[in-house]
């Protein structure tokens, strides 16, 4: 199946990196208007792997003008027609995941063993997915048409997607973003996130692979600079945003007051509830797949575990005795759990978090481990005597940081849950089914995992409450966000 499709261990010399990328506009790869360029670097090693066009508002001018005018004929095809296209994607994606998911790991600093085995095996099930979706539109409640070839009262794509993504999952982003955008019969401006540009142009070269037509995907490479002038272009008519809440929020208010749609997945807090009835030795693996899965640069990370104090000293012990065993270094070893931050930028804040956690009177441990000397790393650290007024209790911290706090009844481990300007995601771990459902109803957050924690799907939306932002991706209610009905 797509979801276990896992190719065999890697080296770097499988994937082949050019030392200079253009922007991907019109099917074409291009320099910038103004010629600006800027260096990716290996956040494991500090080494150069590559030059990249820098995008400014000329270039996505430019890349809009193109995606306008590929909307015309890509949003008459016929569904079946867009969906040969994104099979074709989803199978060249499946064909290349080895290169794919070392060129991944190289520019990202995450293991191979997660690019390997979950990143590419997801990018490729999203493309899989939103192919099927794309000849049953009309026949899926979203309204039918009442002629053929493309009059009537159908479903209608909204035009052009400016789509701006984050570093932590560059290519799971793309895909979580393009894959509904083109079955729905949009066409798109991508921009990705500046640390991790590469895999965003690897993918263009797929696309011009499966012959998509010109224009249909445009990939923008650069800075916030370019994704404002995206996101604020007049001719752009839906915008779908994943990053920061402080950006999010920018981009909403530039929006205010035009016709443009916009979804946004901003940052979380995650609670990783443990009831004194879970199984502690599950519970311990759900808790370090919450918060030490991709450095724990992750948007629903189970940043904090709120654990029943009955439990909590038998608990503590397992998981520190856990936390030794994990492997921290080269992320192209196929043994490696935690690779490194992806950028001295990313690794200063969660540093400045975590001394501000020791400073505010939260007891900090971290297993034994020797960190390489050159790169970006942060050892897995726990905190505990953690209070709610913590400001590692409510920022959130984008690093292997877990802030430990602890509850006595069901209706104290809801309120601390809910004690949080986020509402993405959270976990509860209990033997108990009704205490599930009884939980999961009264959490203000996105996700709800029981009994596992981190685990993805296409078919299952997937989005924020309150400050973690607005509209579901994935699934069904994907589609929604980009049709007009
Ligand atoms: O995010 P930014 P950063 C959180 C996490 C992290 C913090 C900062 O807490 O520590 O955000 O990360 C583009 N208009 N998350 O600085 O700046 C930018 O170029 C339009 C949570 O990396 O939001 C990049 O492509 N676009 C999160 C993307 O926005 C702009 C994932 C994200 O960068 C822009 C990442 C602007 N004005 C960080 N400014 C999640 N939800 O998973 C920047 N960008």
């Amino acid at each position: 199946s797509v979801f276990e499709y896992a190719p065999a261990p890697e080296s770097r010399a499988i994937v082949d990196i050019a030392p200079s990328y253009g922007l991907f506009i019109d099917g074409e790869f291009t320099e910038a208007a103004d010629g600006k360029v800027f260096k990716t670097v290996s956040p494991s090693t500090e080494e150069v792997l590559a030059e990249v066009a820098r995008a400014g508002a000329a270039d996505v001018d430019r890349a809009v003008k193109a995606a306008r005018k590929a909307f015309e004929k890509w949003s008459a095809l016929p569904g079946a027609e867009r969906a040969k296209y994104l099979f074709r994607i989803a199978r060249i994606i499946q064909e290349r995941s080895r290169e794919l998911a070392v060129l991944e790991t190289l520019d990202n600093g995450k293991p191979i063993r997660e690019t390997r085995d979950a990143d590419l095996p997801l990018v490729a099930a999203h493309f899989f997915y939103y192919a099927g979706w794309a000849d049953k539109l009309d026949h899926a409640g979203f309204g039918r048409r009442t002629t053929e070839g493309g009059g009537g009262a159908g479903p209608r794509p909204l035009g052009v997607a400016g789509q701006v993504i984050p570093w932590n999952f560059p290519l799971l982003m793309l895909a979580w973003k393009i894959a509904p955008a083109l079955a729905t019969g949009n066409t798109v401006v991508l921009k990705p996130a500046e640390t991790t540009p590469l895999s965003a142009l690897f993918f263009a070269d797929i696309c011009r692979q499966a012959g998509l037509p010109k224009g249909v995907v445009n990939i923008l490479t650069g800075y916030g600079d370019a994704g404002a002038a995206l996101v604020e272009h007049p001719d752009v008519n839906k915008v779908a945003f994943t990053g920061s809440t402080a950006v999010g929020k920018a981009i909403a208010r530039s929006v205010a007051g035009t016709d443009k749609k916009v979804t946004l997945e901003l940052g979380g807090k995650g609670a990783n509830i443990v009831f004194d009835d879970a199984p502690i030795d599950q519970a311990v693996e759900g808790i370090v797949t919450g918060i030490f899965f991709n450095q724990g640069q992750v948007c629903c990370a189970g940043s904090r575990l709120l654990v029943q104090e009955s439990v909590q000293d038998e608990l503590l012990d397992s998981l520190k005795l856990r936390l030794a065993t994990l492997r921290v270094g080269d992320p192209l070893d196929k043994n490696t759990d935690l690779g490194a931050i992806n950028s001295a930028e990313q690794l200063a804040r969660i540093t400045a978090l975590a001394d501000a956690g020791e400073a505010e009177g939260a007891e900090r441990w971290s297993p034994a481990c020797e960190l390489p000397s050159s790169g970006y790393w942060f050892a897995p650290t726990l905190f505990t005597n953690v209070t709610q007024a913590h400001t590692i209790a409510r920022d959130e911290i984008f690093g292997p940081v877990l802030s430990v706090l602890t509850f006595r009844t069901p209706e104290e481990a809801v309120a601390k849950a809910n004690n949080t300007q986020y509402g993405l995601s959270a976990g509860i771990w209990t033997e108990k089914g009704s205490r599930i459902l009884a939980v999961a109803g009264k959490l203000r957050a996105g996700v709800v995992w029981a009994n596992t924690f981190n685990k993805f799907d296409p078919t299952s939306p997937f989005g924020g409450y309150k400050e973690s932002g607005y509209g579901r991706e994935g699934g069904r209610h994907g589609l929604e966000a980009y049709l007009d009905v």
